[in-house]
């Protein structure tokens, strides 16, 4: 399926959005994941020693926003392209912090939801299934891209 203008712009629409708001929003992509899977709280370097989850540490902040702006540069790419290129190094870089990590499939379908969670709640009235259509698409290439690299470095 190709990616359209439109969903493009449905991706970048919701981000512009969101960058008001981003360090509530980190925030709560973090409670979504670790209410979906909480033993995914001690894979955080940031996380595992904190009782509770920060409520303003940069480094949560910091990548919460990566996976946000990745996301958006996939539909970018999806569009330009027809499929998702990660620059060699970066993906090389992906491939084995999250290998390292023990990161498997089933763990990308639990971060695509907390993903989408977030930008229904970040985009308000804005939100709408071609909204979730076109993040669910760019999510899609861009984790099996991270994946593919996991499984050739493994
Ligand atoms: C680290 C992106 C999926 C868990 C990272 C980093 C990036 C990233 C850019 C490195 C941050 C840095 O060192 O500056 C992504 C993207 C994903 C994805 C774009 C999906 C498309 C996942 C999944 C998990 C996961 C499914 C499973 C829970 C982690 C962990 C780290 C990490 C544990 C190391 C964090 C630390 O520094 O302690 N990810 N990730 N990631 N990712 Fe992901
Ligand atoms: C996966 N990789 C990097 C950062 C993340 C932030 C929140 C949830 C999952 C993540």
């Amino acid at each position: 399926m190709s990616f359209s203008e439109k969903q493009e712009a449905l991706v970048k629409e919701a981000w512009e959005i969101m960058k008001e708001d981003v360090t509530a929003l980190s925030l709560y992509f973090f409670t979504q994941v670790l209410e979906i899977a909480p033993a995914a709280k001690g894979l955080f370097s940031f996380l595992k020693d904190e009782d509770e989850i920060p409520q303003d540490n940069p480094k949560l902040k910091s990548h919460a926003v990566k996976v946000f702006k990745m996301t958006c540069e996939a539909a970018i790419q999806l569009r330009e392209k027809g499929e998702v290129v990660v620059s060699g190094s970066t993906l090389k870089y992906l491939g084995s912090v999250h290998l390292q990590k023990g990161i498997v499939d089933a763990h990308f379908a639990v971060v695509k939801e907390g993903v989408l969670r977030t930008v229904e709640k970040g985009v308000g009235e804005k939100w709408s299934e071609e909204m979730k259509g076109a993040w669910s698409e760019a999510y899609d290439q861009l984790a099996a891209a991270i994946l593919a690299e996991m499984n050739k470095e493994a």
